[in-house]
């Protein structure tokens, strides 16, 4: 296998472009590649203010290395869940998102759900008796919560994850089979800014997980390899499993999947999101100001509400 560029050893063959890169171009291929599609879908530009959501693992911080490399303004937010019985997952995460932080000279804020709100992931899904072996729902939800309301206080620009094409086919894949059609209506790389909500984006929503990790590895950056441990026997690996297998057998199964279901979106297959827009921004949460389509408390408040 040879660099298509150089005909130097290649070190990374992605399939589905029919491109095999040596380390050298596979380094500048990758930012190009992202930079290219932040462009082509107005993710933001060199005047953005840009939070950066970093879990500690190497999708985040490949995606931090990458735009900074890209010459852009940018912070990070690091969120502890508190998950940290036994193998203090989340703190050595955070670990991980201060060093690189601190390597480069870049502001990273912390938020801690335990010091902000007094218990963490764990604790409140044994209160609420909501997923008490498996609380990713329950997480999701406040994760998104927070980065939302630590971005609009912060008055940034832009919010960006670093969710890769093997999450977005996965999370695509366990929502068409549940016809989850209001998750299915928000499935877009670009999640533009309304009342409530800051502008959200996803760069690396064409880029496969393995790519993430080959850059990762090859600009020597220090992450966290270990797993939460409540993603064991998730349904999500679950679902990449078996996208893993398709892919193997036919390669640019993920990223059609995706960009076809992005096509069928522009296409106003899921016209259920312009009336829960609406509906959202009509409606405020009593404790919080955050818009919600319940007419009363939030999903977040209603966790730490003493009267249910
Ligand atoms: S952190 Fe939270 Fe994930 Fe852990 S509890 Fe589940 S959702 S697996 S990305
Ligand atoms: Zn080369
Ligand atoms: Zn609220």
């Amino acid at each position: 296998m040879r660099c298509r560029k150089c005909g130097k050893k290649a070190v990374i063959n992605m399939r589905q472009h029919r491109l095999s890169l040596c380390k050298q171009h596979f380094l500048e291929w990758l930012p190009n590649h992202i930079l290219r599609f932040i462009k082509k879908y107005e993710m933001f530009s060199e005047h953005d203010r840009i939070l950066v959501a970093v879990s500690g693992g190497k999708d985040s911080l490949a995606l931090w290395d990458i735009l900074l490399k890209l010459g852009l303004h940018t912070e990070g937010l690091y969120i502890n869940l508190g998950i940290n019985a036994e193998t203090a997952y989340s703190n050595h995460s955070m670990d991980f998102a201060q060093k690189f932080a601190d390597q480069r000279n870049l502001k990273l804020h912390i938020a801690d759900i335990k010091r902000d709100y007094g218990e963490s992931i764990p604790e409140i899904s044994i209160r609420t008796r909501r997923g008490r072996d498996k609380p990713c729902s329950l997480c999701g939800l406040i994760k998104r919560y927070m980065m939302n309301r630590f971005a609009l206080n912060g008055q940034y620009d832009v919010l960006v994850t670093a969710h890769n094409l093997d999450d977005e086919a996965a999370i695509l894949l366990a929502n068409t089979l549940d016809w989850s059609l209001e998750f299915l209506a928000r499935g877009e790389p670009v999640l533009p800014s309304k009342p409530g909500f800051l502008k959200k984006v996803k760069p690396f929503f064409r880029t496969y997980e393995r790519e993430a990790a080959a850059y990762a590895i090859l600009r020597n950056i220090e992450y966290m390899r270990d797993e939460c441990p409540f993603s064991i026997d998730s349904k999500q690996l679950y679902y990449k499993k078996y996208l893993n297998e398709w892919e193997e057998k036919q390669p640019g199964t993920k990223l059609r999947f995706y960009l076809k279901y992005l096509n069928a979106i522009a296409q106003g297959a899921f016209p259920a999101r312009q009336e829960l827009a609406q509906q959202l921004a009509q409606q405020r949460c009593p404790q919080c100001g955050q818009p919600t389509n319940t007419g009363s408390l939030c999903a977040f408040c209603k966790l730490f509400d003493t009267n249910i």
